[in-house]
């Protein structure tokens, strides 16, 4: 029976919703059926099973669930039906299948023959997070890895009779991942060309955690694909570090790609009920209205986007969770607010007690009060979202925090010798903001869902301690009270810093704290890598020219002795083929890498030589508006390796020793070290790599 043709323009049914897609601890049976309720509710209709660390998801892929867990499926995916929400049964068998063995495509086969008599009608294939090496039997019976994956899931696929739902996620699952780059991926083309039509594919964008995701990169990515992807989005996926949680709404994704993609479904925090905002904010997203017509602003930032603002749909998820946090509605226990809220009467049950049908306690003329504790607000929701906000941001208060201790810090000294006002008060505000998340952790410790706090509650205690850590220490500053004992004592309690090995680690390893929001806030320019074409050439000489007039006050240009990589970028020599890079930002072109796989011939026209060991030259040219450094570095990695492809065994490049700049670049790379090299000018370093 011939496959029924699904919509691959995204004018269908969208796809959306969450995958279970995160490492660690999978979550419970309850926990989805909760997911599943709140689904429905909000509009989104699909749930990925996918938790990495299910034995029988990825590790034992191959094992046929008990009859235990079959009734567990069971009741899971009937319950994924009554509310409406599509249940995808994903399988990883990528960390060890043999491809080419077909005992292994049946042992698959048979385990999705079982998940589809427990009432599954969706499925799909993973090969992210795994070797790209095949081992030598497949090497013998596949010309690529994306051939064998195509090959297995497209038999899979028809095994399964071609269900409505199959998605397929690749293992170069974002452009990151992709060599040299997404439009020239062989292993994206295969799979676009033979990976079969009725099937979707997962993408998780420009990153693995993608801060933006544009539609250009969409458009660009669906060419190769030859179908619209899915995204898997790990916007909110905090699996990669204990100390993260995400609260922040669904973000920096234009509402204008809802027509480009087959849908979306989001990976969040490994925690359950903190993914309220997550799931309720990409719900928002996904109602989006469409808007007609081309738009006369330029789109791309989320806050111009008429169709969803962030700020609207989080307040909008904070107020619904506001309501969950008061409830005290828990399956399988009583439950009971840990101390009464001062509004609600004094018939209620004290907390934490097996006698509910005692008479609560009623303190005596005399006796210390009750404790009391005013309920939960939804500003205190909001600071929460703020301090724990998204990959690439904090949230406003957690902003205005760090700007402000940094001010005070810096400005100590003013404060030290004469008494500012203007310092004072600004440490008092900030011992106001920090005032306001000690309340805030007070009353969500005592609010009456007792497992949305238990989820946050190492989130919640750690911002608690880093804040009181911080407090003492601008009254410190400020000459007030005696130094905390827990900044300035030389023999702090456990909790009086921040501990664990792997922070130890961190602190000793170069460039620690360099990626902090605060202090480096992501690049928001777009950056696209090219292959450089014979038209570049007026462009690439205009900058070199201008990285030479920059660098004039240095050094009189003239009474420069010629370098080969003068002579390439000035174009009067020519790249090697495949050897040359173009990098291009929204003004227009900003930088370039050039290179000759075999630098001798021009090394004897100028009378130098070039060793044996590094026959190839490259230069690279930046403009100093370029501050991010990771567009150079990317450009110089790949003509590195287009030059170790061309069978060299070295390059080499040569700096003035006057031009601190590109010193820097090469020596931070870490790769590039200084070498002899005979008739170099005096003012010329060479550096050199292996490859
Ligand atoms: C990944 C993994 C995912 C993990 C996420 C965040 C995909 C396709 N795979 O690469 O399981 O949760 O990163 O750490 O995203």
């Amino acid at each position: 029976m011939a496959a029924k043709r699904k919509p691959h323009t995204g004018t269908g049914r969208f796809i959306s919703g969450v995958v279970e897609g995160f490492y660690g601890r999978p979550w419970t049976m309850e926990q989805r059926t909760e997911l599943f309720k709140r689904e429905q509710k909000w509009g989104l209709n699909t749930y990925l099973y996918a938790p990495k660390d299910d034995y029988k998801h990825r590790m034992y892929w191959r094992d046929l669930y008990s009859a235990e867990e079959a009734e567990q499926l069971v009741a899971l995916i009937s319950a994924a039906k009554q509310h409406d929400v599509e249940f995808i049964y994903a399988i990883s068998p990528g960390l060890d299948i043999t491809f080419s063995n077909p005992k292994e495509v049946a042992a698959l086969k048979r385990k999705l023959d079982q998940v589809r008599e427990f009432g599954c009608t969706a499925f799909s294939l993973l090969f992210d997070d795994i070797e790209t090496e095949m081992c030598p039997a497949d090497k013998q019976a596949f010309s690529s890895f994306a051939h064998a994956q195509v090959a297995v899931t497209n038999e899979v696929y028809q095994h399964l009779a071609e269900p409505e739902t199959f998605l397929f996620c690749p293992t170069d699952y974002c452009a990151a991942f992709c060599t040299p780059n997404v439009l020239q991926s062989s292993y994206l083309n295969t799979v676009g060309e033979k990976l079969l039509p009725g099937i979707d594919i997962l993408w998780t964008g420009p990153k693995v955690v993608s801060h933006k995701i544009s539609v250009e990169s969409i458009e660009e990515v669906s060419s190769v694909l030859k179908r619209a992807p899915v995204i898997w989005d790990n916007i909110h996926a905090n699996d990669y570090d204990p100390q993260r949680l995400f609260l922040g709404p669904y973000k920096d994704r234009s509402t204008e790609l809802i027509p480009k993609l087959r849908g979306v479904l989001t990976n969040p925090n490994c925690e359950f009920y903190p993914n309220f905002v997550a799931i309720h904010t990409l719900a928002t997203w996904c109602r989006a209205p469409a808007v007609a017509g081309p738009r006369d602003v330029e789109m791309g930032d989320e806050e111009q986007d008429p169709s969803y603002s962030p700020q609207k749909a989080l307040t909008l998820a904070l107020t619904d969770w506001l309501q969950e946090f008061m409830s005290t509605d828990q399956p399988g226990g009583h439950c009971c607010p840990p101390a009464r809220l001062k509004k609600e009467s004094s018939e209620e049950e004290p907390m934490q007690t097996d006698v509910g049908e005692s008479s609560s306690y009623v303190p005596g003329p005399g006796e210390n009060p009750l404790y009391t504790a005013e309920p939960l607000t939804l500003d205190d929701l909001k600071l929460l979202s703020d301090l724990f906000y998204l990959p690439y941001e904090h949230g406003t208060t957690a902003r205005t925090m760090l700007q402000e201790l940094h001010w005070l810090k810096n400005n100590r000294q003013a404060a030290e010798t004469e008494v500012t006002a203007d310092w004072h008060s600004r440490a008092q505000q900030f011992d106001d903001m920090c005032e306001a998340v000690v309340q805030m952790f007070n009353r969500l410790s005592n609010a009456p869902n007792r497992r949305i706090l238990y989820d946050l509650y190492n989130y919640i205690c750690d911002i608690k301690s880093g804040v009181g850590l911080a407090r003492a220490y601008v009254k410190t500053l400020g000459g007030q009270g005696r130094p905390s004992a827990q900044i300035m004592n030389n023999d702090p309690e456990p909790w009086g810093f921040r501990g664990g090995l792997s922070g130890e680690f961190q602190r000793m390893l170069p460039g620690h704290g360099n990626r902090d929001l605060f202090r480096d806030p992501p690049m928001t320019a777009v950056y696209c890598i090219r292959p450089y074409c014979p038209e570049d050439k007026m462009e690439v000489q205009k900058i070199f020219r201008e990285m030479q007039r920059a660098g004039e006050g240095k050094a009189p240009l003239m009474a420069q002795p010629p370098l080969i990589s003068d002579g390439l970028s000035a174009g009067e020599i020519c790249p090697s083929p495949q050897c040359a890079l173009v990098l291009e930002d929204e003004i227009g072109m900003c930088g370039y890498a050039l290179g000759l796989t075999d630098a001798k011939p021009a090394a004897a026209k100028i009378q130098r030589a070039v060793s044996e060991q590094f026959p190839s030259v490259v230069t690279l040219q930046v403009l100093p508006r370029v501050t991010d450094p990771s567009p150079a570095k990317k450009m110089i990695g790949r003509l590195l390796s287009s030059i170790k492809s061309s069978g060299s065994r070295g390059a080499f490049c040569e700096v003035r020793k006057n031009d601190r700049r590109m010193l820097d670049f090469y020596t931070k790379l870490g790769s590039f070290k200084p070498v002899q090299m005979d008739g170099l000018p005096q003012d010329v370093l060479a550096m050199a790599t292996s490859l």
